[in-house]
């Protein structure tokens, strides 16, 4: 799906790396990172990129999917009729005793077709992707059982991304609604996708998001292991909770949040926070290790957890179950206990093999932001930083969109590798479909100011191409090229909708006559573009005076 007619996705090489190649009115072309995937019938799914790569590597085994397609809640929908009810294709598990992650490929030497996909994406070396996968700094979220997915990477290095988080809940929203958003998210620019279903008929929501999204899909599993429980958390287990994570390895999803690092003995350094503990996760799993007065069974059994995501190369997604709901609780004590737990299963998922990025606030004011990455990647050994904002102040509901992307510009600027997007519904509501692109839009804007306040490479080519465009009053160029064009051209063309418009040298911002870029037009046209700035000021008064003659009413002292 194409937002605006200047753009096409072509796909480059033998690997079909895409991009949104713009087109502009000056004949040039400009190529845009694309997310939004070739597009796909809901009920069809994406064809399978990746599955020859997999197959070819020799280290799984595919049986057929519809053995265990069939277990929990998915059931449900489906003997209502509601929802396909069967995986048509093969899915695959490891040959025994192979570890078949992106990151044992990159310590061992193996430069991966998805590798090299991403390098011709980024722009970069492939031996920089390998090795800062090799050292942890970088992951590939890629599944085997997700083959649809379009290989990203995430790591300081890299351009700065951006998730988007669906799903339903209990009172609202359908899984036609859910694949919808998806879609919308992609096609705006979000990197990675998160379900956030809770609720009736989790499983085959995210059958449905997973076999149409080109780009990883995201989940927190200890949602749908609550469910399993009827929503009891002392009723939570290690099994019923492993159970759940393999069935959704099995399904393809890439990374999973899990929230290991909420131990025992952190829970009552919450207590006299002003907004305790905010994160769904980190509550249950605190609510389940103060019922049973025990460790967290994801932290005793995390070697475990390394052993399954290693067989299908799901990533972890360490959760911040602590993190500060309020910039009162920024840094505190159970926050960056929690991280210094983190990194420890860092190291701990690594000696497995298996790829990692840390999950971080939250609400942090913007003077603490810098702190809260530096700790991060000195602790945690530089595994990529993937924070949700973090909002710099409390005092905005309705446009936490904004407060929260102050915060993420900030973070990503000093080395986040992944911004959670917030959309204007954040504490207020579920985010429709209007609400998932403006969050998607802002956090794009955050992250692209990120990559070019890093100096990233090539980063502002993008902003030098928008500028020519104004500058030259190639109205057409600068809306394909913008970040939203329907939004830039439907506010130009709400006072000057003519199509004379769209070359016209003035917009009805400033008018015809006090257009700046069109007087420095003039200005260089007249002295060349190597001004002197004896001429620039003589040819700022020969404009002035000419305005002036025109009876320019901005110099005229109000009357009366
Ligand atoms: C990102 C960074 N910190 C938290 N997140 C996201 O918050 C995480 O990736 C997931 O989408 C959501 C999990 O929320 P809870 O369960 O921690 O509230
Ligand atoms: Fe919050």
């Amino acid at each position: 799906m194409t937002v605006h007619p200047a753009h096409t996705r072509i796909e480059l090489g033998d690997l079909r790396v895409p991009v949104t190649r713009v087109a502009l009115t000056n004949g040039e072309t400009f190529d845009r990172y694309c997310t939004s995937g070739p597009g796909s019938e809901p009920d069809v799914g994406l064809p399978p990129l990746r599955a020859a790569w997999i197959a070819s590597r020799g280290d799984t085994a595919s049986y057929d999917g519809r053995e265990t397609q069939l277990i929990d809640n998915g059931r449900s929908a489906i003997r209502r009729g509601e929802a396909r009810d069967e995986w048509r294709g093969e899915r695959r598990r490891p040959r025994r005793g192979e570890n078949v992650t992106q990151m044992a490929y990159a310590r061992a030497g193996i430069v991966t077709e998805e590798m090299r996909y991403v390098a011709v994406r980024e722009g970069c070396d492939v031996e920089l992707v390998r090795s800062e996968l090799a050292a942890g700094r970088a992951i590939i979220p890629a599944n085997v059982n997700h083959p649809e997915s379009e290989p990203m990477i995430i790591g300081r290095r890299f351009l700065v991304k951006v998730n988007a988080n669906i799903g339903n809940s209990a009172v609202t929203s359908s899984i036609a609604e859910e694949v919808d958003k998806l879609t919308h998210a992609i096609t705006w620019g979000a990197d990675t996708v998160m379900d956030l279903s809770t609720g009736e008929d989790i499983h085959t929501t995210r059958e449905w998001i997973i076999r149409n999204s080109p780009v990883p899909i995201g989940t927190v599993p200890i949602y749908q292991a609550l469910e399993k429980v009827a929503g009891e958390a002392d009723k939570l287990s290690w099994e019923v909770f492993r159970d759940t994570v393999i069935e959704q390895c099995e399904q393809g999803v890439d990374y999973m949040t899990i929230h290991a690092g909420v131990l025992l003995r952190y829970v009552p350094l919450t207590a006299a926070r002003v907004t305790g503990i905010v994160s769904r996760g980190g509550s249950i799993m605190a609510g389940w290790c103060l019922a049973h007065h025990q460790e967290n069974f994801l932290y005793t059994h995390f070697d475990e957890l390394c052993e399954i995501f290693a067989a299908y190369d799901v990533s972890f997604s360490l959760g911040d179950g602590l993190r500060p709901g309020s910039t009162a609780d920024a840094n505190d004590e159970a926050q960056l206990s929690e991280l210094r737990t983190l990194a420890e299963l860092t190291a701990r998922a690594w000696e497995h093999d298996v790829q990692v990025m840390v999950e971080g606030p939250g609400h942090v004011p913007l003077n603490l932001v810098e702190e809260n990455v530096r700790l991060q990647q000195d602790w945690c050994h530089g595994a990529p930083f993937y924070t949700l904002g973090p909002l710099a102040t409390d005092v905005a509901p309705g446009y936490d969109h904004i407060t929260s992307a102050i915060g993420a510009a900030t973070i990503a600027m000093h080395g986040t590798a992944m911004l959670c997007y917030v959309t204007p519904k954040e504490h207020l509501g579920l985010p429709n479909r209007d609400d998932v692109k403006t969050g998607v839009i802002t956090y794009k804007l955050a992250a692209h100011s990120a990559d070019v306040a890093k100096g990233h490479p090539g980063a502002r080519d993008w902003d030098d191409a928008l500028s020519k465009a104004r500058f030259e009053f190639r109205w057409h160029d600068q809306f394909a090229l913008a970040l939203d064009p329907v939004t830039a051209e439907s506010f130009h063309d709400e006072t000057l909708p003519a199509e004379n418009a769209k070359t016209a040298h003035f917009c009805s911002m400033c008018g015809p006559k006090f257009c700046s870029m069109r007087i420095s037009q003039d200005v260089r046209e007249r002295f060349g573009s190597e001004l002197s700035a004896e001429d620039a000021a003589l040819g700022m008064k020969e404009k002035s005076a000419e305005f002036v003659e025109l009876g320019a009413s901005v110099y005229v002292e109000p009357r009366g």
